[in-house]
């Protein structure tokens, strides 16, 4: 599917706030598939699509993940989790792209998980610091990606989860295997 073609359909989907902060995340996935050698059509695809479900009712999302048999430990976690799985699959049946690699990139953009591959990675940083993001330490992430994806993005889901634990939220479990993986890649131990 088109760049153009594409941004018409998610920009229905989205509040004129949240297509802004789409426009920062397709500008800087690009920017980082190009440097770490990633697809860079299907980093702009993910990008594009990656909060198609925002705005979607809870109910509804809740109802998706029950019917399609996705973890339904979701549902005992934020639903702040719960647009990205549901994306993933609305993007597959309402939009028709069917690439996997680019369905999980939106299905993980939030949570991450262990092993995640390059282009996962390439969207959840891109979500974290694309231009309009502005909060506390995203300039240090920010600079670690100019030199190292891991670390980048190592630093981002540090900086996520003391978020989480300052707020006395619960963290999904995802959230802390993608950290541990992504610690055990930066050892150079083997990835698990
Ligand atoms: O959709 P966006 O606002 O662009 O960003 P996102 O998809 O990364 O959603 C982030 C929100 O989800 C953020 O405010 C933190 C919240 N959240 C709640 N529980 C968890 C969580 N994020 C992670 N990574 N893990 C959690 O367990
Ligand atoms: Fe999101
Ligand atoms: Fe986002």
């Amino acid at each position: 599917m088109e760049r153009e073609q594409a941004l018409l359909i998610v920009k229905q989907q989205l509040t004129e706030q949240r297509y802004e902060h789409t426009l920062g995340v397709v500008e800087t996935a690009v920017k980082l598939a190009n440097q770490y050698g990633a697809d860079v059509k299907k980093a702009e695809l993910a990008a594009i699509f990656h909060d198609y479900a925002k705005f979607r009712p809870v109910e509804e999302m809740k109802q998706i993940i029950l019917a399609q048999n996705m973890p339904n430990d979701l549902l005992a976690y934020n639903s702040e989790l719960w647009h990205a799985p549901v994306g993933a699959y609305l993007v597959q049946t309402e939009v028709g792209i069917n690439d996997p690699e680019v369905l999980d990139a939106i299905r993980y953009h939030t949570s991450g998980r262990a092993g995640m591959t390059v282009l996962e990675k390439i969207i959840y940083l891109a979500d974290y610091m694309e231009p309009g993001r502005r909060f506390p330490g995203v300039d240090d992430v920010r600079r670690l990606a100019e030199e190292d994806l891991n670390w980048a993005l190592l630093q981002a889901v540090k900086n996520t989860i003391a978020f989480l634990l300052e707020k006395r939220q619960l963290i999904y479990p995802d959230t802390i295997h993608a950290y541990n993986s992504l610690m055990r890649e930066v050892k150079g131990e083997a990835k698990q």
